[in-house]
């Protein structure tokens, strides 16, 4: 409560305060409340405005104001925009009025019941300067209290508080539709509820969501594309819940009836897709939709698994490429809709991670049109234990979002708060909800028994009208709409569903499916080498700094060795490796996008890839500055937020499929708060719906003695998910290794998921370099063989990444010839010729281990070990060796990882190469 605000609660009691608050506004005005800042400045209200006369007269005019009713009066108003909402009649389970809250009351707001019939100024409310108390507070009512409750007000936007106020209050919320516009709101509550009663009858029993007692969702959306695309908006991405899913596939995006009804018969079988499926409330579609005025809209509907909420920072993704992609800078042409249910909203941290990326420059789509589906219940779970807020919109307080709360049981009103809603983010760019209270009329789904649980709700329920009646019989009542018209429409409708009923042929099952992108893809020989004359170019135009640039000292010399390793002068570092991959890829015209937490500098301080002026305090770019129509490079910071992070990237992959984009982990650890976003999308889109990304993930990845949660990006994990060739699992362990796959990631010809593990210990380790002939010649290698002369190798030992620098070095320096280290810097899709070459090429060893630092029961131990094993010959058995088994992955003390790491090369060595012995 502002002191003002307490002012006026304490009935005035305090005038004192008021020359208290003015001396101080007049010595600062930021000094003060902003509530007080208003008063003083004459905005509100409107009566105080000879605050520029002399001080005493000020006081006095304020007194006179404050005890006439004026400054009371205005306060009114104020209270009953920013509460009136409470009073709301929004919810159409209501049994019983809604207790006045407190704001509201008589006596909060300064007057007393006997001041009811007395005159008062309106502040320009009511078209008369004066009237009743009495009659201003009804006209709040009416305009605050009805059918809309909006939350609009202490946004922290005056523009948009007075553009609402000049839309609400002079109608009272109130709209006047003709006969054409209802008779479409009717229409579409009749195809929003016949569909689903003719689901119900035919395919009883059957999951579908049932939309019932939350039809209006569907003249929601009608009016967000009829109105939307008046304003400019060509094309929408919805997020959908899945209830009401399959309604809002067929009546907004126009899927054929046909189509849904197949999937409900028995015996169905997709015939258009080849991978593993959905059920059909988690598939997605796109159409083309034709408005009423002509124009047409696409309308995309991406795929969603079940986990509630999960699809909403992929829509904020894939809406942001496009609009970059459509040069849409206005942010005005393409939009993100979010459906949400009312306890998954409230619930699930998905929504508050999303929502804080709205305005972010990276990540901003320009605001989004949020809609509740907030039918008073989750599963059988009611709001009282389901959530600590008020509304279950209440997130939109945090962001300053406004809110409309709509019954779903008044579609005009709906309608009406739907097209201020689109208006409004148009207007000022910013996120909308739309809070459609109604109820489920069945259970969960159409299995369920919602009385077990909530049978006092469904007795409610039970006696409930449907809303199209209810729209209907009040059309039919009004004169409006004549009976027999309505009965004729209803029945157009129904033979319509029953035609396409009839239409249903079962696809039958193709006697050979033909799969998506096959494993072989990988193993192509991608051209990812760049001559060494655009590689310098590159370097060169990397490293030309402007002149009055403040670099920071230390980074001049990382800007000369960079310059030296991009003219062969010194050996390639991991950073300039990629940093080179990311140059010559954008000069080749590719757009890349890099985001993660810290990424610009990198976590390890190796990237780089901004500059800060160091007196300007203004950021540079280098890869930004590489020649006339280069590739886009964003590299972005992203806020602290692994599932949203990584959804949006994954969203943008899908909405731009040529950018090449990467996420990067600021410890590879972290990305199991994105755990959902890697399950459910990254590895399984493809195989389920079809969806293809080039996204990559950057995991650091290394045991480097930093405890449990600084070593492990978790191979095991990935590897447990590699399958059916849905991604690449890599480990790779030089500049030039990285540096080929970017650039393959890039230019792979079927789409495929990257996951990377990345070193830290590599990033300035002397050994872990490339040569600028690496770079200019060969691919990426599946599998790196021993680079140093051996004799008759005895020991085959494999490995993958970092341990590889270990286990040579050891090897250095015990003297060591007979022992092969070969790297599988690949691990999935596992190249089993190569190794089978390798097998071949060092035959007659006889022993075979695996090395690696993770515990046994993680790393890539357990997806190596059939697959190598297979391959060696019957008398050798693959052995292991790393640490033992852990339920965490690392120890948190240095010297006991030291130790074990130490036991590590001991059980390697110690047989048979014992130092001592030398
Ligand atoms: C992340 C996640 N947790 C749990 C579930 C299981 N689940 C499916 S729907 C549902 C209730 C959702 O309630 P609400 O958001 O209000 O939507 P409604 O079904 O009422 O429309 C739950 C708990 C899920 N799908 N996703």
């Amino acid at each position: 409560m502002t002191p003002y605000d307490s002012l006026i609660q304490s009935g005035f009691a305090n005038l004192s305060l008021v020359d208290e608050m003015y001396e101080k506004f007049r010595a600062d005005p930021h000094s003060v409340d902003s509530s007080w800042r208003l008063l003083f400045e004459g905005e509100t209200p409107k009566m105080v405005t000879p605050v520029l006369k002399g001080e005493q007269e000020i006081n006095r005019l304020m007194v006179d104001q404050l005890t006439s009713g004026g400054v009371r009066i205005a306060h009114l108003i104020e209270a009953y925009r920013t509460y009136g909402h409470y009073l709301a009649k929004v919810n159409p389970l209501a049994t019983e009025p809604l207790e006045e809250p407190w704001q509201l009351k008589l006596e909060t707001l300064g007057f007393s019941e006997s001041e009811l019939n007395n005159r008062f100024p309106t502040d320009g409310l009511l078209k008369e300067s004066t009237a009743t108390l009495q009659q201003i507070i009804d006209y709040l009512r009416e305009t605050y209290c009805g059918n809309i409750g909006i939350e609009y007000m202490g946004l922290e936007n005056p523009d948009m508080e007075h553009w609402l106020q000049n839309q609400i209050e002079p109608n009272q919320f109130k709209i006047a539709l003709n006969f054409e516009q209802k008779r479409m709101i009717l229409q579409h509550l009749n195809k929003s509820e016949l569909f689903e009663l003719f689901l119900h009858t035919k395919y009883t029993g059957q999951k579908r969501f049932s939309l019932e007692g939350g039809e209006t969702l569907i003249p929601i959306l009608e009016a967000t594309i009829q109105t939307g695309s008046q304003l400019g908006i060509e094309e929408f991405v919805l997020g959908m819940a899945h209830r009401g899913r399959l309604n809002v596939l067929t009546n907004i995006l126009e899927k054929s009836y046909v189509d849904i009804f197949s999937e409900f018969e028995e015996g169905y079988i997709p015939d258009s897709f080849e991978g593993s499926g959905d059920v059909k409330y988690h598939k997605g579609f796109n159409a083309h939709v034709k408005t009423r005025a002509g124009k047409t809209v696409r309308v995309d509907m991406p795929p969603n698994p079940s986990h509630l909420e999960s699809v909403d920072p992929i829509v904020e993704g894939e809406v942001f490429a496009r609009q970059l992609l459509i040069n849409d800078e206005t942010k005005k042409k393409i939009i993100p809709i979010l459906v949400h249910g009312d306890a998954a909203i409230a619930g699930q941290g998905i929504c508050y991670e999303t929502m804080q990326l709205y305005k972010l420059p990276g990540y901003s789509t320009g605001g989004t049109l949020h809609i509740v589906i907030n039918n008073q219940i989750g599963f059988t779970t009611l709001p009282e234990d389901s959530r600590s807020t008020h509304y279950c919109t209440d997130i939109a307080r945090t962001f300053r979002a406004p809110v409309f709360h709509v019954n779903a049981e008044d579609p005009e009103a709906c309608i009406y708060a739907t097209n201020l809603a689109i208006e409004l983010r148009q207007k000022y760019q910013c996120d909308v909800f739309i809070d459609l209270n109604c109820y489920r009329k069945f259970g969960h789904n159409e299995t369920d028994e919602p009385a077990y649980t909530q049978p006092y709700q469904y007795s409610l329920i039970r006696q409930k009208k449907p809303i199209r009646e209810l729209y209907r019989d009040a059309l039919i009542q009004q004169g409006i709409l004549e009976k027999q018209m309505a009965e004729s429409l209803e029945k157009e409708f129904k033979e319509a569903l029953q035609k396409a009923l009839n239409e249903i042929k079962i696809p039958q099952k193709k006697t050979s499916p033909v799969k998506f992108s096959k494993i072989k893809e990988f193993f192509r020989d991608y051209k990812t080498a760049v001559s060494p004359k655009i590689l310098r170019e590159v370097t060169d135009q990397l490293c030309a700094i402007p002149p009055d640039f403040a670099l920071h000292k230390k980074l001049e010399n990382l800007i000369k060795e960079r310059q030296q390793m991009g003219h062969g002068e010194k050996p390639i570092d991991w950073g300039m490796g990629e940093t080179l991959a990311y140059g010559s890829l954008l000069w080749d015209g590719v757009s890349i996008r890099l985001a993660g937490q810290d990424v610009c500098r990198g976590t390890f301080s190796h990237r780089h890839a901004m500059l800060m002026d160091q007196k300007l305090n203004k950021p540079y770019f280098p890869l930004q500055h590489l020649k006339e129509n280069q590739g886009r490079f964003d590299v972005i910071n992203s806020p602290l937020s692994e599932y949203a992070g990584l959804g949006f990237e994954f969203g943008y992959s899908i909405g731009n499929p040529k950018a090449l984009v990467i996420w990067e982990a600021q410890f590879g650890d972290f990305a199991n708060g994105a755990q959902i976003i890697i399950d459910q999308y990254i590895a399984a889109a493809e195989e389920k719906w079809g969806q293809k990304t080039r996204i990559a993930l950057f995991l650091p990845h290394g045991y480097e003695g930093q405890g449990p949660e600084h070593s492990s990006g978790r191979i095991e994990r990935f590897l447990t998910l590699a399958g059916d060739s849905n991604m690449q699992v890599v480990y790779p362990s030089t500049p030039a290794q990285l540096f080929h796959l970017i650039r393959r990631q890039a230019i792979l010809t079927e789409a495929k998921p990257l996951i990377v593990f990345t070193p830290k210990g590599l990033l300035r380790h002397p050994a872990c370099v490339s040569t600028l002939e690496d770079l200019a010649k060969g691919a990426f290698e599946e599998i790196l063989d021993d680079p140093r002369p051996l004799k008759k190798v005895k020991d085959l030992i494999f490995c993958s990444g970092r341990i590889y620098y270990d286990l040579d070095e050891e090897r250095q320096k015990r003297e060591i010839n007979d022992m092969a280290l070969i790297r599988i810097e690949q691990l999935y899709p596992f190249a089993q010729d190569k190794i089978k070459a390798l097998l071949k090429k060092y035959k007659g060893f006889k022993r075979c281990v695996w090395v690696q630092e993770e515990p046994h029961n993680m790393g890539a131990w357990s997806f190596i070990h059939p697959h190598l094993n297979e391959l060696l010959p019957d008398s050798i058995e693959i052995e292991y060796i790393g640490r033992a088994c852990c339920a965490s992955p690392a120890v948190g003390s240095y010297v006991l990882h030291k130790q074990q790491h130490a036991e590590i090369m001991q059980q390697l060595f110690g047989k048979k190469h014992s130092l001592e012995g030398k």
